[in-house]
């Protein structure tokens, strides 16, 4: 598979922990999807609109032959499945996939902007990105990511839930 793209992962509805290993099953089924690498869980202040549940947050690193929408496409179709399967009408959303980057490209197009615009300012994300890949380099951001995490100053509203056991498979987060 030739493209690398890494994909963060958040749910503050309903059971979080089932939603995004269920989101991750749902990605890793399509045959043109591989994980590569994922993160440790981690348990997140909101950031933004503060007045709702505390996240689950992590980061995913998956090998792909779809292109970006196409990726974006089967995103959405999953966020959506899973939202269905929980019955919500309206409210935050029990799943969010966001691409944060796709190889070292930068897409710009009415439905996906690669880098995520927001990705740099946001420890949720920042915090398991650098956990699996400290080397990352995010096209635009032309300082280190440790430099990036360390000027960041929200980062105790991470907190690791579940420590990622054991090298890069996914039978440690099945269950
Ligand atoms: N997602 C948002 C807004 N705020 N806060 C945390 N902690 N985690 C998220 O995933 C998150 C958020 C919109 O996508
Ligand atoms: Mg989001
Ligand atoms: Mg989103």
């Amino acid at each position: 598979m030739e493209n690398r793209a890494f994909i963060a992962l958040g749910s503050n509805i309903g059971n979080r922990y089932d939603n995004i290993t269920s989101a991750i099953n749902c990605l890793t089924s399509h045959s043109e999807i591989k994980l590569a690498n994922y993160s440790s869980v981690y348990e997140t202040d909101p950031v933004g609109y503060e007045d709702q549940d505390l996240f689950l947050n992590m980061v995913i690193e998956i090998m792909t032959d779809l292109s970006a929408l196409e990726l974006l496409e089967f995103c959405l179709k999953t966020e959506l499945e899973l939202g269905r399967k929980r019955e919500l009408r309206w409210g935050p959303r029990t799943i969010d996939l966001d691409i944060l980057t796709f190889n070292q490209e930068n897409i710009e197009t009415e439905k996906l902007t690669v880098p995520h615009p927001r990705m740099v300012e946001r420890s949720f994300v920042m915090v398991p990105l650098a956990e699996i890949n400290p080397d990352q380099s995010i096209p635009g951001v032309d300082k280190p990511l440790n430099i990036v995490l360390n000027e960041l100053h929200d980062k105790e509203g991470v907190r690791i839930w579940k420590r990622k056991n054991g090298e890069d498979v996914f039978e440690p987060i099945e269950s």
